[in-house]
């Protein structure tokens, strides 16, 4: 290759990629099993059309919109940006944020709706799909669930059922779309929270703030392929499909701090899927 055309190229990558801006191209992770698994309860059809359609529908936004109106968000973890909605730049110190108190950031007016949705929206589904879901009949809670997890569920809601009957209230109770959530709370307890849209109750300004462990997403397409309007039997089916050893493993870091917390990848699968 002619030395000209070299330099033109190189030119080109370093207007692109400005010294001190590492590209922050968010990619769609890939799933680690099979979208046809989670039949009876989620179908194939659904978990297919949710992932690489909706799921990176938010990459793209990210990746596109937000980069270019914000280019100083380039670099920033999905997880950081989520923090950042509706954060003063002291809010994740506050916290116990401890990482990355030095890089405490505000989210431009100009990009606050669209991180809101965008990050919100990939942290979600990151969770749900990559820490929350396991294939039918792969886990069953007695099993799988941490001793530690079962002993924190009996005493916030008495028992499995008690936990069940409280969240699925609470994901038939969403009005329009968003999302259910078990938390850890301040005080180290869990809770059952919901959010619109989505939102995440790890926003600085969200509500009810809490570490979330467990998520169900009750927008219509989540499930309205399968059950139509009728959420309930999803989320009753959502019961047979969770990942209690993700689940227990969140829960571990959440009870260790939000330190530790932040440390799980979201967009990474949760660890029991390397045994
Ligand atoms: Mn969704």
């Amino acid at each position: 290759m002619k030395l000209a055309l070299w330099l033109a190229l190189v030119a080109v990558a370093a207007a692109a990629f400005p010294r001190g801006a590492a590209a922050q191209n968010f990619t769609l992770p890939s799933l680690p099993y099979e979208t046809d698994a989670f039949e009876p309860s989620i179908d194939n059809m659904t978990m297919t059309f949710h992932w690489t359609r909706h799921t990176n529908a938010f990459i793209t936004n990210l990746n596109g919109q937000v980069l270019t109106k914000c280019p100083d968000l380039n670099g920033k973890s999905v997880l950081e940006l989520v923090l950042a909605v509706g954060a003063k730049c002291s809010w994740n110190e506050r916290r116990g944020w401890s990482a990355r108190n030095s890089d405490c950031f505000t989210i431009p007016t100009e990009c606050e709706t669209l991180v809101r949705n965008n990050a919100g929206g990939l942290w979600n589904h990151g969770l749900f799909f990559l820490h929350n879901l396991a294939p039918a009949g792969s886990q069953k809670y007695a099993d799988d669930a941490s001793e530690e997890l079962q002993t924190a569920i009996w005493e916030a809601f008495g028992d499995y059922d008690g936990l069940k009957a409280n969240f699925s209230a609470a994901a038939a109770g969403v009005f329009g779309s968003g999302w259910a959530w078990v938390v850890v709370n301040d005080d180290g307890k869990l809770a059952i929270v919901t959010t619109p849209n989505q939102d995440n109750p790890l926003f600085a300004n969200a509500p009810v703030k809490g570490l979330p462990i467990l998520g169900i997403d009750v927008w219509e397409h989540a499930y309205y392929l399968k059950y139509y309007n009728v959420r309930a039997s999803y989320i009753s089916a959502f019961f047979d499909v969770i990942n209690w050893k993700g689940v227990s493993d969140l829960y571990a870091l959440a009870k260790e701090g939000a330190g530790s917390y932040a440390t799980a990848d979201v967009l990474k699968p949760a660890a029991n899927w390397e045994d």
